[in-house]
């Protein structure tokens, strides 16, 4: 069956390239005609990994084909998964499964919500890529990629496809578990390296301030039904922290290139959770209203 990705951003590339030479059949979905006669120009993606690249011919269309999808890879950012799935909602199959790359929560409720008759499995990736150019993409980092689906069901059989493709994926069967702790770390430590202008290990600098939010992230988690992810978080946080110190946090890489962030998904998600369940959490309250100001100041979407 082919695997539809969307679109030709860091992760949907470091996925489409693995699919493409491991022979897969494959389509790349680009935003417009425009975008697909850039792609066609550029002979296909550039995959770089370990300084080598390769420009692989993929087979490329526009959402706006007719042919139908009925498994998809939505890597776009949180902020636009909802637009993709309302656009792609016409293209579905009855029988389509949606598979959701996207960092924080709340985003994949939304497509959820839009696509009724979909499949929708969620995933929380610790790969690492960026895009060097337009259509080049560098696989920055290894990593491996949780998949699950809500409420839990057996793993699909396409795995094994990941797996020949060599993309590492495991199926869990607590996804949420896995995405709030991988947004708890997040709330931790990326709004404060924005804030002091700092790398990860700059942190270590303001070593309570990182241990007030983890006490309140704990308990937010705790009070949305996710213990597991909050047991042992401030040490993870300090150990990442340390094991990542001389680099800088995706947030920061956004805001430093002016591009927007996903806070509404991480930050911003934990906070509405909080009041929804009138949950008093100071600091993280404060940290997203300082936050704001600071992405509000710089020109930059508060949300
Ligand atoms: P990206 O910005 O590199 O790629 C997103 C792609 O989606 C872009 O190519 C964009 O043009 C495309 N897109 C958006 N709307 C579209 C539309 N309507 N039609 C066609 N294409 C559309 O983002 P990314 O870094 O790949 O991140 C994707 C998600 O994965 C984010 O939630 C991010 O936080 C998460 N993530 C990224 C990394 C990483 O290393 N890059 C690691 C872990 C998690
Ligand atoms: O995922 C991260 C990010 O920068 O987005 C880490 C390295 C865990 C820091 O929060």
């Amino acid at each position: 069956m082919t695997w539809h990705v969307l679109g030709a951003g860091s992760l949907g590339g470091i996925w489409a390239a693995r699919l493409a030479l491991a022979g897969l059949p494959l389509s790349l979905l680009l935003r417009d005609e425009r975008r697909l006669a850039q792609f066609q120009a550029a002979g296909g993606l550039t995959f770089e990994q370990d300084g080598r690249c390769q420009t692989l011919p993929i087979a490329a269309e526009t959402l706006a084909a007719t042919t139908p999808i009925r498994r998809l890879l939505l890597a776009s950012k949180a902020y636009d998964a909802a637009a993709v799935a309302r656009a792609l909602r016409p293209r579905l199959a009855a029988d389509a499964e949606v598979i959701l790359l996207q960092n924080g929560l709340g985003s994949q409720d939304e497509v959820a919500a839009l696509l009724p008759q979909a499949r929708c499995l969620f995933a929380s990736s610790t790969e690492g890529a960026f895009r060097r150019a337009d259509f080049h993409v560098v696989f920055a980092g290894t990593g491996h990629t949780w998949l699950g689906s809500v409420p839990a069901t057996p793993a699909p059989d396409w795995l094994d496809e990941l797996a020949q493709a060599q993309i590492p994926v495991s199926w869990t069967a607590d996804i949420l578990a896995r995405l709030w702790r991988k947004l708890a770390l997040n709330c931790a430590i990326n709004p404060l390296t924005v804030l002091y202008g700092c790398r990860n290990g700059g942190l270590q600098a303001h070593a309570d301030e990182v241990a007030a939010l983890c006490r309140e992230l704990a308990e937010l988690l705790v009070a949305c039904g996710q213990a597991s992810a909050a047991s042992g978080l401030q040490a993870e946080v300090a150990q990442v922290i340390a094991a990542t110190a001389a680099n800088y946090s995706s947030m920061y890489q956004d805001v430093a290139a002016g591009r927007r962030t996903e806070i509404a998904y991480l930050l911003g998600h934990a906070c509405r959770e909080a009041a929804r369940r009138q949950l008093a959490l100071p600091h993280l309250q404060t940290l997203e209203g300082r936050l704001r100001s600071h992405l509000a100041s710089r020109g930059l979407p508060q949300d």
